[in-house]
């Protein structure tokens, strides 16, 4: 439309300008612009303008209407610039333009992705070719794609291969601890445990097996660790592995009446003197001295706390020795008369007295003549103080025997036949037992005579 008019003005322009510039026209001026359509304009000589339409025409192949319509890549007034319309896999910035026909290519893809030429984006590499961009394998079956070894997924950019967390799946199935790695993982135990075979599961470590545990006495092994424990009267120390002995002495006295005596592994009690352990050998008892035959009192023992002491029966005194009782001499204050002799008795005497005398203290005389055998005169018995004598009634004078008198036909008399001394007659008997000295021993004779 627009260039039959312009012609046709400019026909008739150039007639009436023809007609009206009497010199001549001048030249043209440069064009307005370089493309996309501007205005050039010339004067005539008398100062009448003509201008004209220029480079009416667009860049790289874009057609010029009015103005330049740009294809999708490129820009500017004239369809000069190139425009990045977006390309997938393509880095930013990394694009031109040109190409026959014109067009737009990228210069630098993504991998696994390299350029594919003017109008064609970005193309997976072939495996072939730098590995297909795949940091660990790469495949080629329908589809070129990348894989990861074991223990890796492949990331999201479709190359890179990032290691698989396993632990953070059920632990990676481990029992305790689980440790991540590049392409994978593994698990430990922690103190006190062993990994079992296998790998996953942890085993307790039985130290008092082992010989880890340093108990100073006795080792329990538990899961995960062990235990010292230490034998009955000793203390586990704060390290946890030796034993002390326990003092029991210093608490309570161990609970002993009397002497508390620590030893090891245990303590014992004792008692002071004159006591003895009794009833779980903790209290102490009285020892009865008299009861088990450890004093020594020959006659009466008073047993009492702790000790005991002697007494004596009446009649009786404590020695010194504090145990023997020896007699009373009741004989001390006695005078026996008459020449007899204080034999002592217990709280008693007696007076032995000598022949012929009687009484308590031998103070009285015995009458020897006394009974039917008259002290064994055969005639007269005359009593004396102490002692008798036999007389003859008719003066006949006594035999040497000093008992017969000188008559006829003499007889034998009780006396001469037992070969005894008759001077110790019984009244009225008449059996008579006579004591015979015969060493020690007494014999007891009878007569019927
Ligand atoms: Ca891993
Ligand atoms: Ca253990
Ligand atoms: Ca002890
Ligand atoms: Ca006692």
């Amino acid at each position: 439309m627009r260039a039959p008019i312009f012609l046709l003005l400019g026909v008739m322009g150039l007639g009436a300008w023809t007609s009206a510039c009497r010199i001549a026209w001048g030249s043209w001026s440069s064009c307005s612009r370089s493309c996309g359509g501007g205005k050039k304009t010339r004067t005539c000589d008398w100062g009448g303008t003509q201008s004209e339409s220029c480079n009416e025409f667009c860049y790289n192949g874009n057609s010029y209407n009015g103005g330049c319509r740009c294809s999708a890549w490129r820009t500017g007034s004239c369809c000069e610039g190139c425009r990045y319309p977006g390309i997938a896999k393509c880095k930013p910035g990394k694009y031109e333009c040109g190409g026959s026909p014109d067009g737009i290519r990228c210069t630098d893809c993504y991998l696994p992705y390299k350029p594919a030429g003017f109008n064609k984006g970005c193309v997976r590499k072939p495996c072939n070719e730098n590995n297909g961009g795949c940091s660990h394998l790469c495949t080629a079956e329908r589809l070129t794609r990348c894989t990861c070894r074991a223990g890796y997924q492949l990331s999201s950019d479709e190359y890179s291969c990032i290691d698989i967390n396993e632990c953070a799946t059920h632990n990676g199935q481990c029992d305790q601890i689980c440790t991540n790695s590049l392409g994978s993982y593994s698990c430990s135990c922690g103190p006190g445990f062993v990994l079992a075979y296998g790998s996953r599961s942890c085993n307790d470590i039985d130290e008092c097996l082992t010989g880890t545990a340093r108990c100073g006495h006795q080792c329990v092994n538990t899961n995960g660790s062990f235990k010292c424990t230490c034998d009955s009267g000793y203390r586990l120390n704060p390290d946890g592995l030796t034993c002390d002995d326990i003092d029991e002495c210093k608490i309570g006295n161990g609970g002993c009446a009397h002497v508390c005596e620590n030893i090891a592994g245990s303590y014992k009690c004792s008692c002071d003197t004159g006591y003895a352990l009794h009833d779980g050998a903790h209290l102490c008892k009285d020892i009865d001295e008299c009861d088990s035959g450890v004093s020594a009192c020959s006659q009466i023992c008073m047993n009492s706390n702790g000790t005991y002491h002697c007494e004596c029966e009446a009649g009786f005194y404590l020695d010194n020795d504090t145990v023997t009782c020896k007699n009373i001499n009741d004989c001390n204050a006695v005078v026996c008369e008459n020449g007899g002799e204080c034999v002592d008795g217990v709280e008693q005497y007696s007076c032995e007295c000598q022949p012929g005398f009687s009484g308590k203290l031998c103070q009285d005389d015995v009458n020897e003549c006394e009974g039917v055998f008259k002290a064994g005169c055969e005639d007269i018995c005359v009593n004396t103080f102490g002692s008798y004598l036999c007389q003859c009634r008719d003066n006949v004078t006594l035999k040497s025997d000093g008992f017969s008198c000188s008559y006829d036909g003499e007889r034998e008399d009780v006396f001469t036949r037992y070969s005894i001394g008759g001077r110790l007659l019984p009244k009225g008997c008449s059996k008579v037992a006579f004591r015979l000295e015969s060493g020690t021993e007494s014999t007891f004779w009878s007569t019927s005579d």
